[in-house]
């Protein structure tokens, strides 16, 4: 019985198959495009496995998806139907989470764009901003890691709400649902942060209408998906000043590409895919864990619906 291990980064996947080899010595680990016996792969451990690799073996149990999101396994248009999907999530991913949403959140609610730019300038500008309980900060997502951005943000004193799809309840968090819900939520959200899945219900959600319904010079924190934003409608607000600033870590294309306008933009940070992720020693516990349980079980608690799309 083999798992197969695939990241498009190969130093990843080298990493990735030495812990796994280590933590599952009952399974031969290889890397997925260089499989010997492909009947004999029980579970595929994947990030971005590319179209039609999966359904190279006629055996898989299950897809383990080396992250939260399961988009980047849902994009295979060959995707071996009714193959379980398995979320690799946990403690130090949603704490990554915390400190990435916590940082940038600040950043924008303290105006640390504008010191910057008064710095290099070489000029004393006192800006004051209103305490945190006065300003209103708004996650939308409020799964695993935007219940606990979310969280985290109210016990700094923000004035929090979120937006899920259904009806939650956070403590110290004002949460919105639906369709119905999403107006009333834009329009008290001064920072704007993105934790929703990719699903066609999600993409391009971060558009030119959505950002009108936001009070004028907003901010915009994007970790969820670079297929969440309309990029040229960002540009846009951001010319406008319906938006003032935007910190974006994923994007439509990963690396984000020389010459791309963001990365020369005043009104947007850019940080590289980092808000969070899994890395081989922790990461490599959760999958192996999971491996066995759902061997033994036939299930997991991180069980994606592939059918909902996360
Ligand atoms: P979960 O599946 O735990 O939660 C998803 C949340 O989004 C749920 O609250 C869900 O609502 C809500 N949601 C889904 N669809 C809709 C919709 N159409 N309208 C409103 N709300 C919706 O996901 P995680 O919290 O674990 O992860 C979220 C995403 O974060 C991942 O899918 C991935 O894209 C991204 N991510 C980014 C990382 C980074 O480093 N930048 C690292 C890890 C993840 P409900 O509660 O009603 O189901
Ligand atoms: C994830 C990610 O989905 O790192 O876990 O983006």
């Amino acid at each position: 019985m083999s798992v197969v291990v695939h990241s498009p980064d190969a130093a990843e996947t080298a990493e990735w198959r030495a812990r796994l080899a280590a933590l599952l010595p009952e399974y031969t680990v290889e890397p997925m495009l260089e499989a010997r016996r492909p009947e004999a792969v029980r579970y595929a451990v994947v990030w971005q496995p590319g179209n039609g690799q999966l359904a190279r073996f006629p055996g898989l149990r299950a897809i383990v998806s080396l992250g939260a999101g399961i988009d980047h396994v849902l994009a295979d248009t060959a995707l071996p139907a009714g193959v379980p999907i398995i979320r690799t999530v946990g403690r130090d991913l949603t704490q990554r989470m915390r400190e990435y949403v916590a940082l940038h959140v600040l950043r924008h609610h303290r105006e640390m764009p504008a010191l910057a730019a008064a710095q290099a300038a070489g000029r004393w500008e006192q800006i004051v901003p209103p305490p945190a309980t006065a300003r209103r900060v708004g996650v939308m997502g409020l799964g695993n890691l935007g219940a606990e951005a979310a969280r985290s943000l109210a016990a700094l004193g923000f004035d929090t709400a979120g937006w899920a799809r259904s009806p939650r309840e956070i403590e110290g968090v004002r949460c919105f649902a639906g369709a119905e819900g999403l107006s009333p939520f834009l329009a008290r959200t001064e920072i704007l942060v993105c934790l929703l899945p990719l699903t066609p219900e999600t993409r391009d959600i971060l558009n030119a209408e959505l950002f009108a319904r936001l009070p004028r010079g907003a901010s915009l924190v994007n970790a969820g998906r670079g297929a969440h934003l309309v990029e040229d409608d960002l540009l846009a607000a951001l010319a406008s000043g319906q938006l003032s600033h935007a910190t974006l870590d994923v994007f439509r294309q990963e690396p984000l590409p020389p010459g791309h306008p963001f990365w020369a933009h005043p009104g947007v940070t850019v940080t590289p895919h980092i808000a969070s992720m899994i890395d081989p020693e922790t990461g490599g516990r959760i999958v192996a864990a999971n491996i066995r349980a759902f061997e033994r079980d036939g299930t997991v608690p991180d069980l994606a619906d592939a059918a909902r799309g996360y």
